[in-house]
């Protein structure tokens, strides 16, 4: 640290380069003009609010020029464009990652200080962009960052959702949820289109109508019409001239609209309802699953971003004078997960209803065309519509699914004549329900998984007959996550001692070059610098948790971090039964010891999940009982930082000693975290499921990290065989009998249906299964913690090994490998 920050001064106080000094004295007139502009009034008037928006709007005309020459090129060169359909992207905060991308963050710091303003302060200021739960919806947002870093022609399309995630408030002990009206002061990054606005049909009744002239054409009327209307997010790319389009969808009222003039009482009721619908449309992220019309929302929702985003990418495409039967050689549309799987028959409509194209023809263009990613295997979120739902909602979308469907299972048949099991499976409309996960595979050319094990899982049993029969169109992306933010954005004095210490900074661009770090593990003044600097990313999160918890936590006490979605397969629980488990050992047992320890979890729970709630409000007792009592000197605290998000994050990430990674292995299909953490140094102390797995190849085995617990095998074959008994794992296992025991004792409250999820539940994620495998890795985790060289040289390790998780290499592969799709060079 001390060496990179001597380099770094001594640039600071050298002369800096003429270059350097034009482009913050363009900055600054820049930033002035933008402020009179935008304010009418004078800087030291204007609130830090409105500071952060003038910085964001000077930024802007930075990347304007480029977006321009980006669009232009890209038209121009007829170059292939690749289009990331995702129902959520959790972006965070921008105005940081677009000066570092833009290269000019170090002159607008200098800049804002010469009119007394603190840039860190401003970036504050910033909401974030919350548009997304977790892991799915921040992949995608990884991911068109890497995009534009490697100058690939490639797109985000979403909603623009009125509220974001929620926001979480910890009050007496528990999570409550608050509307985050994020968009409240606006939101600076975004451009309105309304002139490249599409029509999104709904309801109606669709049917083939025979013309005088014999031939068949489709008539869909009485439909609800939806103007969806794009608001464009420039991405700016790494370094580089490139700046890409991620585009968030809003929905609006007809353009023919108008509640004026003459309305009888019942003309005013239909417009009320119809504006009414419309503006709930794009109005929540996540509508509430629990009811009929929650879930409708959601069909909604996914059908009017696929809609509005492949009606616009046709209507551009025609725009440039391509011939549409060339269409799949020049675009490609990737489907993250099953939301915005509709796009197979989005693409079959605007083929063969609007574009004349015979059905086989669109077909072959259509599968070409589209690939999908698939994120879980847990059975609730692989989507199922009812079929009564789907044909009200989408009439002729249903009826091109079926019809697909139909021709599919003439294949199928022929290929297992007599095999009715078969048809079963393989079928996309089951069951009374449309299978949005098989109409993904029938229709497009490609399926991945996020890590190795994940696809392989998917191939052997989630998806395991559709593998059988298209075995060519699987394959295997594991997850990344952009250094960028999360190393070089989050935590620049480690950014810097990489630079100084492997003299070099290509690693900014290649970031496979990390593992130059490999000569230095063992370097001890290297080693030592790495400790302060990881001692200082503590300080400030102890000070962050000071602040918001009010919690004084030791930076010299191991931080062992969980931070990701409440959720059971996650297995917080166990965290924090173990915690328990410890708290309890110390009370009552004179020869035990622990190495003090600061247990920080973080994460929101699905307001309508219980067990996961409960989960919160139990690590909350636990923290306030245990925290409180000084007769155990500070060995264990325990702290919930509330609101986790993004921007949170980037303070918490390089903080960690300790990664938990804990979830019931086969459950995590990769997690991205563990990345974010191993990137910043941590041990990951996990199961081997998901990434973690590949994290463990990377680092070269149990050495540089700790595993534990039952292997996804053992898992699935308990689940398939039945043969786990939690009641007799509580009956036998007396140290996880002594912590479930305390769920109802009234140790930290009552906690019943804490304690019937685990002992009657039968613990469906093997808590009490992997309790002692758990406790015996934590050990382990403080014996080498111990060894200061070492644990040190692990961490150095996890550093250097973690190239391979950068989003980068992840679409390399996806450009390569799925969309065939190559940079290109911006003048
Ligand atoms: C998540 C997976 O749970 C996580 O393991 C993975 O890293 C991430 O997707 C990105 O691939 N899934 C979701 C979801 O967020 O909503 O299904």
């Amino acid at each position: 640290f001390y060496l990179a920050k001597e380099k770094k001064e001594k640039k600071q106080k050298g002369p800096k380069s003429k270059e350097f000094e034009k482009l913050k004295e363009g900055l600054r007139v820049r930033f002035l003009n933008t402020a009179h502009i935008m304010w009418g009034r004078d800087l030291h008037e204007l609130t830090e609010n409105e500071i952060y928006q003038t910085v964001a709007a000077t930024a802007k005309q930075y990347i304007s020029d480029n977006w321009i020459k980006t669009n232009r090129t890209y038209g121009e060169r007829e170059e292939k464009q690749v289009y990331y359909f995702s129902i959520e992207f959790l972006m965070g905060r921008l105005l940081k990652s677009n000066l570092i991308n833009l290269g000019i963050e170090e002159a607008v710091k200098e800049v804002l200080e010469g009119f007394d303003l603190n840039l860190s302060e401003v970036f504050e200021e910033e909401p974030d962009a919350g548009l997304g739960n977790g892991g799915l919806g921040r992949l995608a947002a990884c991911f068109i960052d890497s995009m534009a870093a490697h100058r690939l022609p490639g797109h985000g399309c979403s909603i623009r959702y009125q509220y974001g995630l929620f926001e979480q408030k910890i009050i007496n002990g528990n999570q409550v949820e608050i509307p985050d009206n994020w968009l409240k002061n606006g939101f600076a990054w975004e451009y309105r289109k309304p002139d490249k606005a599409v029509d999104v049909k709904f309801g109606g009744n669709a049917y083939m109508k025979e013309m005088p002239d014999g031939s068949l054409k489709l008539v869909h009327e009485n439909a609800r019409t939806v103007m969806a209307v794009p608001y464009d997010v420039p991405i700016v790319g790494y370094h580089n001239n490139t700046v890409n389009t991620l585009r968030l969808w809003n929905a609006e009222v007809n353009r023919d609209f108008s509640d004026y003039g003459m309305l009888t009482q019942e003309q005013m009721r239909q417009k009320n309802e119809y504006r009414m619908f419309v503006e709930s449309i794009t109005r929540y992220l996540y509508p509430d699953d629990s009811t009929y019309d929650g879930r409708r929302m959601r069909l909604i929702q996914e059908y009017f971003m696929t809609s509005a985003g492949v009606q616009s990418i046709v209507r551009h495409y025609k725009k440039t004078g391509m011939d549409m039967h060339d269409f799949a050689q020049k675009i490609a549309i990737h489907i993250n997960d099953t939301h915005p799987a509709v796009a197979v028959a989005e693409l079959m409509r605007i083929l063969v209803d609007e574009e004349g194209f015979e059905w086989n023809e669109a077909w072959a263009i259509t599968r070409n065309t589209i690939a999908y990613t698939n994120h879980t295997i847990m059975p609730e979120a692989l989507e199922k519509w009812p079929v009564d739902m789907f044909r009200e909602l989408l009439p002729r979308i249903y009826m091109i699914i079926d019809e697909i469907n139909r021709r599919h299972l003439l294949e199928v048949r022929a290929r297992y004549p007599k095999n009715e099991g078969k048809v079963h499976a393989l079928s996309i409309i089951q069951d009374g329900m449309v299978h949005m996960a098989r109409l993904s595979i029938v229709g497009g050319h490609s399926v991945n998984g996020v890590a190795k094990i994940h696809s392989d899982i998917l191939k052997d049993t989630t998806l395991r007959d559709f593998y059988e029969y298209n075995p060519k169109m699987f394959n295997n992306k594991t997850n990344g996550i952009t250094h960028r933010r999360w190393l070089m954005g989050a935590n620049p004095e480690l950014a810097d001692l990489i630079d100084a210490t492997i003299g070099s900074r290509r690693w900014h661009r290649h970031p496979e070059q990390l593992d130059l770090l490999n000569d230095y593990v063992e370097d001890k003044p290297f080693l030592a610098e790495l400790g302060k600097i990881k001692h200082l990313r503590k300080e400030a999160l102890a000070k962050y948790i000071k602040e918001h918890n009010g919690i004084e936590v030791n930076p010299d006490s191991i931080f062992d971090i969980q931070v990701k979605r409440i959720h059971s397969y996650k297995r917080q629980l166990m965290n924090i039964l173990h915690i328990m488990y410890q708290y309890h050992k110390l009370k009552t047992d004179k020869n035990f010891d622990m190495l003090p320890t600061t247990y920080i979890f973080g994460g929101k729970a699905a307001p309508g999940y219980y067990i996961a709630k409960e989960t919160i409000r139990l690590i909350l007792a636990v923290a306030d009982k245990v925290n409180n009592d000084k007769s155990i000197k500070g060995k264990i605290k325990i702290v919930f930082i509330e609101n986790f998000g993004v921007s949170i994050g980037e303070i918490v990430y390089p903080a960690a000693d300790v990664s938990e990674q804990i979830s019931t292995a086969s459950k995590e299909a990769s997690g991205t975290g563990n990345m974010k953490f191993m990137m910043n140094g941590a041990i990951t102390l996990g199961t081997l499921d998901g990434a973690n797995v590949e994290i463990r190849e990377a680092v070269g085995g149990d050495a540089h990290c700790v595993i534990f617990g039952l292997r996804a095998e053992e898992v699935l074959n308990y689940y398939a065989t039945g043969t786990y008994s939690a009641w007799d794992e509580y009956n036998t296992n007396e140290n996880v009998r002594t912590v479930v025991n305390q769920l109802t004792d009234g140790t930290y409250g009552d906690f019943r249906s804490l304690y019937e999820y685990l002992v009657h539940a039968n613990d469906e994620f093997f808590i009490m299964k992997d309790f002692n495998a758990y406790a015996a890795a934590h050990v382990e985790i403080m014996k080498r913690y111990q060894d200061r060289f070492h644990w040190l040289k692990s961490s150095a390790m996890n550093i250097a090994n973690s190239g391979c998780f950068s989003s980068d290499r992840t679409i390399d592969e996806y450009a390569n490998e799925i969309w065939q799709v190559k940079p290109v060079m911006i003048p």
